[in-house]
């Protein structure tokens, strides 16, 4: 391979801009350092009037040369608000109700895919590979291939595949399935996934086949951060603030996928029928704002605002806060080392890819006294995960029972089960998911 063109929608780390909070972002980080890199996609800017001028910005930091390109507010509208987050998004989080399926939305989605190939087919070169991140992308592959790029291409899908019978909801699912022959390898993150993917394509008679690919971190980098963020003087602060309390931390975007409301009722719960942990217990919950002028996340906000200050209102003192709530992302360093002073995360997604934070927790524990994870089954990471807590994320009762659990276990319980959670941690990481990919992808014979 001469180079390793990496295309998503968002691109990250452009100098000087702030990194978002999302895992792709950090995971890919982590992948590129070994390859000469082209990363090519949407440049996070809003173009004036229509799309007939469209700018290529280029820019190389170190080995990798960002491109990118505008996109008109209709665009952005049509493409990235409304058919990749308002339909795809929830769709394949299987929560068809939330779909607001527009066809004009599908017209603009289809559209800007042919963009991208119009814009990235022109850069391409002799011997690239070509690795297409995520749902906004599904026809990309098909659109290249329409340019006669004959470059080895593969997908990777990020977030969970729904069971056919539920994909179908989609009034284009049948064709958005047959895009994805253009692709030489199809990734996804879990066996369900794998399986819901190629029921699909044998439904419909498509000779194409996903493959198990689960994403992972950097646990040595994550681990390190989480050392050496117990300096700063915020996580000192903290433990004054604490005053010997437990503390429970949850980490996720603002998104109705991450089960946010559901636990914190789970956490109401638990000082209801646990009294003994009330006045000694605090809960921090740190969920940045995203996606915010979709109308589900806005509504998503207004019911968080409204549980916590019913559960502060309910349970609080004037000397304790039961729940302690933020909106705004924290440097790495600090969410990591703010994960080592806890004694349990909750991580309760009612459906997630993998989900990244369920991984950086565990790497950000010490060997003497590890804090212990709560994980829903439904997140793509359960599977490898079984020695956390396992809850069923929509189960307030069973919430409060594991988050006794967890503040109860013995420490010879806690070692053992970290132990195990860790080699899986430092076994399936980004670096060998990036590299078994790519490895696939090499492997694949052109015509
Ligand atoms: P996300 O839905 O963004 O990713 P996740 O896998 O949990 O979910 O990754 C989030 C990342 O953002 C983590 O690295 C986390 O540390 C960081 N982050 C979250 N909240 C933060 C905060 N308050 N401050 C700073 N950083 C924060 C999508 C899919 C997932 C899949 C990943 C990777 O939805 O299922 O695991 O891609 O494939």
């Amino acid at each position: 391979m001469r180079r390793l063109v990496i295309v998503s929608n968002r691109v990250p780390a452009l100098r000087g801009r702030k990194q978002p909070a999302g895992g792709l972002a950090v995971a890919l980080k982590d992948a590129v350092r070994d390859h000469p890199c082209l990363w090519f996609g949407w440049s996070g800017q809003q173009i004036g009037g229509d799309s007939a001028d469209r700018p290529l910005n280029v820019d190389t930091v170190g080995n990798v040369t960002y491109a990118t390109i505008g996109l008109t507010q209709r665009e952005y509208n049509g493409f990235y608000q409304g058919y990749s987050n308002g339909i795809l998004w929830p769709l394949c989080h299987y929560r068809a109700g939330l779909m607001n399926y527009s066809r004009h939305d599908q017209q603009i989605y289809d559209d800007v895919n042919t963009v991208f190939a119009n814009s990235l087919a022109p850069l391409l070169e002799d011997g690239d590979v070509v690795w297409v991140h995520d749902y906004h992308l599904f026809p990309l592959g098909k659109a290249l291939r329409h340019l006669k790029v004959k470059a080895r291409i593969g997908f990777f899908l990020h977030i969970p595949f729904p069971p056919w019978s539920l994909m179908r909801s989609l009034p284009e699912a049948a064709s958005l399935m047959r895009a994805l022959r253009a692709y030489d390898v199809i990734g996804v993150q879990t066996e369900d996934d794998a399986r819901n993917m190629n029921e699909a394509f044998s439904v419909l008679g498509i000779p194409a086949r996903a493959r198990v690919f689960p994403i992972g971190i950097d646990p040595d980098s994550f681990a390190a951060c989480a050392r050496e963020g117990q300096s700063l003087p915020q996580v000192q602060r903290l433990k004054q603030e604490l005053r010997g309390m437990p503390l429970i931390i949850g980490v996720d975007r603002m998104d109705y996928s991450k089960g946010l409301p559901e636990r914190l009722r789970g956490y109401a719960t638990f000082l209801k029928r646990y009294p003994e942990y009330r006045g000694k217990v605090v809960y921090l919950q740190i969920t940045p704002v995203s996606r915010g002028s979709v109308p589900e996340y806005q509504s998503l906000r207004a019911e968080l605002d409204q549980i916590v200050g019913h559960i502060n209102g309910t349970y609080g003192e004037f000397d304790w806060t039961p729940v302690r709530y933020l909106t705004h992302p924290l440097p790495r360093e600090l969410l990591a080392a703010f994960f080592q002073l806890s004694s349990a995360a909750l991580v309760t997604p009612l459906r997630d890819g993998m989900n990244l934070v369920a991984k950086e927790y565990v790497a950000a524990q010490q060997p003497d006294d590890p804090g212990m994870l709560i994980l829903s089954r439904f997140a793509g990471a359960a599977p490898d995960m079984e020695d956390a807590l396992l809850v069923n994320p929509h189960d307030s009762d069973e919430i409060a029972s594991a988050l006794h659990m967890a503040l109860s276990m013995s420490g010879s319980e806690r070692r053992l089960r970290w132990e195990r959670l860790r080699t899986d941690v430092w076994r399936v990481t980004a670096a060998n998911w990036a590299r078994s990919f790519i490895a696939a992808l090499s492997e694949v014979r052109t015509a």
